[in-house]
């Protein structure tokens, strides 16, 4: 095992990673920049590293800066966390070039993965099934295209190859529209992310946002570790996350999940990673791979007991995963809601300093956060401050510790999103379950009218 990891991030995954290295005896180097110089969780590492100004370019993007940290406090490993460099294939050979090991997939992983045409191939010939649509990148033959998108059936979707998480797509309703909208993206691709290449997919109109976590080692094992279910987003940013997704047959959820897992045999595929689908009349489709932790791991870490960030970093010292399939099981329910230092209107970010700080507690209740009374919130990065996470027996009893849970939080100083948490807890349509990628911008509009 590791005596000692760097910590390539910042704020609550910071944390998380510091409190599973403690749990296996590692110690620990924090990277910070100067906007989080006195964040708490800085001071309680083993050691930590200034690696620049504010601007994340400047500082948790800066690969020489970190591999620096890393040669002058001797860490054995470094563990990017999610955002940031974490899906970064270059990045992680750079670690490994450089003698140390990053905490993640292989690089060519990664790289699959973060090119979704390539991506999607892989997942075609591992078995996984995916949203019909171009088989590869979209050729330049407008014959071709349209030839495709006939094929397919409108409305299609345009993906940049490069994209991902939303960025770099545009959904095409008719015939009459099809070749100025691949144009356009390809154009928007080429700029955004030097990839002018694009695929075609059938435009799923209704659908929910449903993950599976899995796990694997380098020794050919893998295991899944069931589904979560995030539509609850708005403009691409998840809110609020449950597991198991509510009402979806569990016989489908187990022949999808097996199937996750085993493309992560068939792809040699190491670490924590999530396969992302879109579920619509009873059928999963693939849509990305993410190949980091993820915001939302804690949900699957209630319902199946499984350390996440412990597995991940075992499986990167090349231990054997000891999890067997037969062995994980989805106990009671889980959700998560996100804390967002934000206006509660706008959305725009609301950082300054936190006057109050008060968590909630009691069974069930987990609150994953770096902040405490008199912590300022930088203006620099992410707005999110806190996940509350709650588990109970039944999916009732959960939302019932979390309607409590957000009664007893309490944050002065700045904007945060807890009273959209709190109506949504007590909102019909959640609580029946089962609310699609579209419902929150829905509700958001009709509760402005
Ligand atoms: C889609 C889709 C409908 N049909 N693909 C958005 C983020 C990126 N991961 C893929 N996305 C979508 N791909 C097809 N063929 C709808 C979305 C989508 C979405 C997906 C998941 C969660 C939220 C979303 C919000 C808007 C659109």
């Amino acid at each position: 095992m590791f005596k000692k990891i760097l910590i390539a991030n910042r704020g609550e995954i910071a944390l998380r990673i510091q409190r599973a290295c403690r749990e296996l005896g590692i110690k620990t180097v924090v990277v910070y920049s100067e906007a989080d110089r006195d964040a708490k969780y800085v001071k309680l590492a083993d050691e930590s590293v200034c690696i620049g100004p504010p601007p994340s370019a400047a500082s948790y993007l800066n690969m020489p800066a970190i591999i620096s940290a890393a040669e002058v406090t001797d860490a054995e490993a470094i563990h990017p966390g999610y955002g940031f460099l974490s899906e970064n294939a270059d990045f992680a050979e750079r670690v490994e070039r450089s003698g140390f090991t990053f905490i993640g997939p292989r690089p060519e992983s990664i790289r699959i993965m973060g090119d979704k045409v390539s991506a999607k191939q892989a997942m075609i010939k591992a078995g996984v099934p995916c949203v019909p649509g171009s088989e590869g990148e979209l050729p330049d033959d407008p014959r071709e295209i349209t030839r495709v998108a006939r094929a397919i059936g409108y409305p299609v979707i345009i993906k940049a190859a490069g994209g991902g998480g939303g960025r770099g797509m545009r959904v095409v309703h008719t015939e009459a529209a099809l070749l100025n909208a691949v144009a356009t993206t390809k154009a928007e691709a080429q700029n955004a992310f030097g990839n002018a290449a694009v695929y075609m997919e059938k435009f799923l109109t209704d659908p929910r946002h449903i993950e599976i976590q899995v796990l694997a080692d380098e020794h050919g094992n893998a295991v899944w570790l069931g589904e979560r279910d995030c539509s609850m987003q708005r403009r691409h940013q998840k809110i609020l996350e449950e597991a198991p997704a509510p009402g979806i047959a569990r016989r489908l959820v187990e022949r999808i999940g097996a199937r996750c897992a085993d493309a992560c045999r068939k792809l040699g595929y190491r670490g924590a990673g999530t396969f992302e689908f879109l579920y619509e009349n009873g059928e999963f489709y693939f849509i990305e791979m993410n190949t980091r932790v993820q915001v939302e791991h804690p949900v699957t870490e209630l319902t199946t007991g499984v350390d996440i960030v412990v597995q991940q970093i075992r499986v990167a010292a090349g231990e054997v995963l000891t999890l067997k399939q037969r062995a994980i099981q989805c106990n009671g329910h889980a959700i998560e809601c996100r804390v967002n230092a934000e206006d509660p209107v706008r959305f725009t970010p609301s950082p300054g300093r936190i006057t109050t700080w008060h968590v909630p507690g009691g069974p069930g209740v987990r609150v994953d956060s770096h902040v405490y009374s008199g912590y300022f919130v930088p203006p620099n990065y992410d707005s999110m401050i806190a996940k509350i996470i709650v588990h109970g027996a039944t999916r009732e009893q959960a939302l019932a510790r979390m309607r409590t849970a957000l009664s007893e939080m309490v944050v002065d100083g700045i904007s945060t999103n807890i009273a959209l948490h709190r109506e949504l807890l007590v909102d019909a349509r959640f609580i029946e379950g089962g609310t699609n990628i579209h419902y929150l911008e829905e509700y958001m509009a009709a509760r402005q009218a």
